[in-house]
């Protein structure tokens, strides 16, 4: 059984990577599932994150494979080569503890802190657009070699990650499951989820695909709060929820993720949705983009490709914009909204995602982005 990480082993991990004279170790890690700590000697600084054996934000009654640090550093080392900059260095790996060192982002901050912030950061999402073409074409089997793609997916098989998203995203929101947290003033709006058979049933088609489309290496947890940025520079982390499956889920959670940021922002009426409207347009343009630059010439349906992923996109975008509001893990930029416009925000959310899943397919990234951020609530 691996180690705790607790300060002194933190400290003795990071000590390689230090400079000389005393360390000081600080837990800074508020995350679901990890233990992390920033620690810092001799004018420099390193993150240590450990995996605890359950989940974290559960405890022992929801118990983790640790495999998923092997998982995490091998998706940060390939996602790395693909789009160079776009995620941390990794400076060190223990399995047997359970650990990994990662580069300091200090002068990064959370995306998702910036945007509810309103903090415009400039060129970061083209740059995600980028990193979404080059890491799932690149680790497809569009890209890679036949032999070795299917040598790929041997390495990257994360059962009990898969199943948290299974039943967080696509099961327990469309149920009455004991994980799920709802506002008082949102109950009406989470009972008629469980009573929508039509939204059941196109959940369960997508939990089907998210199972069984084996398309990429998908970062599998791609929303705003798993990219670290600064002006310029975007960063991902936190791949542990990375396995072989279908692209449209990584892009859809940004899709669904900026729309959260739209929509509290129009509830808010500061003028930063409109900012936030730009960002997705970058974002696809730069993808569509990329796409194209990098696509195989030799197999010329690089516009069919690109318009299925947009559909698989708003359709994944949907069941995160449900499982943000009635499941279990909520995010900060709906929750930190006053009470009366956090509830026409939630129902915004979930009019938005009823469109993307029962309406026709979208046509256009205007198309989905104006049904993910302007729907009436019924
Ligand atoms: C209890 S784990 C909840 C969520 O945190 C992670 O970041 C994933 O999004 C997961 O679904
Ligand atoms: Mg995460």
């Amino acid at each position: 059984m691996p180690e705790t990480l607790d300060d002194s082993l933190a400290l003795a991990l990071a000590a390689p990577h230090l400079g000389d004279g005393p360390a000081t170790a600080e837990e800074i890690g508020d995350g679901n599932l990890n233990v992390v700590y920033r620690v810092s000697g001799g004018g420099r600084s390193v993150i240590v994150k450990h995996a605890p054996p359950y989940l974290k934000v559960v405890g022992d009654a929801w118990p983790l494979s640790q495999d998923r640090v092997r998982i995490e550093a091998e998706a940060l080392a390939l996602h790395g080569e693909l789009a160079p900059d776009r995620v941390p260095a990794l400076l060190a790996v223990d399995l047997d503890r359970a650990a990994m060192v990662l580069e300091d982002l200090r002068g990064h901050q959370v995306w998702r802190t910036q945007l509810v912030a309103g903090v415009h950061v400039t060129g970061v999402a083209e740059q995600m657009g980028r990193y979404c073409a080059r890491t799932l074409l690149g680790t497809s089997d569009l890209l890679m070699d036949s032999a070795d793609r299917k040598r790929l997916a041997t390495r990257f098989v994360n059962p009990d990650l898969c199943a948290i998203t299974e039943e967080l995203v696509f099961t327990a929101p469309y149920t009455a499951a004991e994980s799920n947290r709802v506002d008082d003033a949102a109950a009406e709006l989470a009972a008629s989820l469980r009573g929508d058979a039509a939204m059941r049933r196109a959940a369960s088609q997508l939990l089907w695909e998210f199972r069984t489309r084996h398309e990429a290496l998908i970062h599998g947890d791609l929303h705003t709060g798993s990219i670290m940025v600064a002006d310029g520079d975007a960063r991902v982390i936190d791949p542990e929820f990375a396995f072989i499956g279908p692209m449209g889920y990584d892009t859809g959670n940004v899709v669904a993720n900026l729309a959260f940021s739209a929509i509290a922002h129009q509830e808010l009426g500061d003028g930063f949705a409109g900012q936030v409207d730009e960002y997705l347009m970058d974002f696809w343009g730069a993808l569509s983009e990329e796409v194209r630059l990098i696509w195989p010439e030799d197999h010329p349906w690089d516009e069919i490709f690109l318009s299925n992923l947009l559909e698989d996109s708003a359709r994944y975008a949907a069941t995160e914009l449900v499982r943000r509001i009635v499941g279990l893990a909520h995010v900060v930029d709906i929750d930190s909204l006053p009470d009366a416009s956090r509830l026409r925000a939630q129902h915004r959310a979930v009019a938005a995602a009823r469109s993307l899943l029962l309406g026709p397919p979208v046509r256009s990234p205007h198309d989905l982005w104006s049904r993910a951020t302007t729907e009436d609530v019924p």
